[in-house]
């Protein structure tokens, strides 16, 4: 049996509460699905099947390069993360895995790890290794660069450290690797493009050779910082070219705040599905740059027209089609696992709204080039509320009907204040 990280009967007693105007609220959904032709309870199957990771630092208080505010009863250690990630599936449903970040999560016995996730039913999705920042101790730095350094040593260095990531997520499951750097230059003539891109490509062919079989190496592109003038692995061109070069297993991860302002996603996404090299996300919210703020918390409609391509690029695919979902959030002022819940609820609700889009009608309209009713349709479906089918999902997972509510109700973080030692935490998501 599985161990719980929130006591079980008060969310029981909280959907108890809620139950009948759940139960009118999704009969009343499928009624109106079921006049255009969709059947709710196919489209709940579907969304039982989403998975989304959750980030190991997004756990904690993040903060900005100006200050981190902890709050009370964070956790202080991997093994409080993993027992908060497992508060948040379990009134999810949704977020089975957590994606580590090493060295910040490194602990001396890996194998405790493994199995204090599984007590509580959760796995591992891709490690994602940090050749950002210089740890104590650390015998050369990554000022200057990291796997393009101009110093050999410096990128064996850089290197053996993926190495020992991939090793690692090994052992613990997980499936894939996610590099990002932040090698780039903050001044015109620091570096030469094409020569820092060979060192790259040079790189990862070394990480590439040592993944097992069955894993991926996932290429994340950010268009600037901390290299404010130039990065090297700057956008989806340049990370499609890398992941072409690398081999099958090389794809591309979209973090969806590290674009500029006005570029569309959605196409992006598009056009990586298309060649099949969308590797995954990392999902959150953006208004100016990588702000990491909750997933749709200011653009759902930008998230639902990604999910949109997703469905499509998945119906394209014919069962090809796999890429990973996470979440890369650093909550400054909320409490972790409320805006990991926030977001949850975020992604299922685009995910389901792109389901229940009219394919066949939308393909006729464009045939017809009925440009307004083309885009009727996806408002349509966009503009239904979807929430009972998501609560639907998550009390069939055993989860909460109001997820926020039912882990209030609680009271997780008080209770976890009076035992858990306030420290500052590494690893805040400060970058
Ligand atoms: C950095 O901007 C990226 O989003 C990475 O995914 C990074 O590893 C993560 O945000 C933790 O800082
Ligand atoms: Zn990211
Ligand atoms: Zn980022
Ligand atoms: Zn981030």
């Amino acid at each position: 049996k599985t161990q719980s990280a929130l006591p079980q009967d008060i969310i029981d007693r909280e959907n108890a509460r809620l139950m009948a105007a759940h139960m009118a609220d999704y009969e009343a959904l499928g009624v109106r699905l079921a006049r255009v032709g969709i059947d709710i309870e196919h489209v709940v199957d579907r969304l039982m099947t989403l998975e989304v990771g959750i980030p190991s630092w997004g756990m904690v208080s993040g903060g900005t390069r100006f200050a981190r505010f902890p709050m009370p009863g964070e956790p202080t250690n991997i093994l409080e993360k993993i027992e908060d990630c497992a508060a948040v599936h379990q009134v999810s449903g949704l977020t089975p895995r957590i994606s580590l970040h090493f060295p910040w999560d490194k602990a001396t016995d890996i194998n405790e790890v493994r199995d204090f996730a599984h007590a509580y039913g959760m796995g591992f999705d891709a490690v994602n290794s940090n050749t950002f920042q210089d740890q104590p101790g650390q015998r050369l730095s990554y000022k200057y660069g990291s796997l393009t350094h101009s110093d050999a040593a410096t990128r064996a260095q850089a290197i053996e450290h993926n190495l020992e990531c991939i090793e690692i997520g090994d052992r613990l499951g997980a499936k894939a690797l996610t590099v990002w750097i932040g090698d780039g230059s903050n001044f015109a003539g620091q570096n030469e493009f094409a020569d820092t891109l060979e060192r790259y490509l040079e790189s990862m062919k070394s990480i590439y050779a040592a993944l097992p079989h069955d894993w991926r190496l996932f290429i994340e592109h950010k268009l600037y910082e901390p290299a404010f003038y130039a990065t090297v692995i700057q956008d989806w061109g340049t990370s499609i070219l890398c992941a072409q070069t690398l081999g099958p297993k090389a794809q591309c991860l979209v973090d969806l705040g590290h674009h500029a302002p006005t570029v569309n996603i959605e196409l992006i996404v598009a056009r990586l599905a298309q060649f099949g090299k969308l590797g995954g996300f990392h999902f959150n919210d953006s208004k100016y740059g990588d702000d990491d703020l909750d997933a749709g918390s200011l653009n759902p409609f930008q998230l639902f027209l990604i999910f949109n391509e997703l469905v499509y690029a998945e119906t394209r695919a014919k069962g090809q089609f796999n890429p990973a979902y996470m979440m890369d959030q650093s909550h400054n002022v909320t409490d972790p696992i409320e805006s990991l819940l926030n977001s949850a609820r975020a992604i299922a609700g685009a995910y389901v709204k792109a389901l229940i889009v009219d394919r066949k009608a939308l393909k006729e309209h464009q045939a017809n080039n009925d440009v307004m009713m083309a885009h009727h349709c996806l408002r349509m479906a966009y503009e239904t509320d979807v929430r009972p089918a998501l609560a639907m999902a998550r009390l069939r997972k055993g989860g909460a009907i109001d997820p926020m509510l039912a882990f209030r109700a609680t009271g997780y973080r008080a209770e976890k204040a009076k035992v858990r030692k306030a420290r500052s935490a590494q690893g805040g998501g400060i970058i």
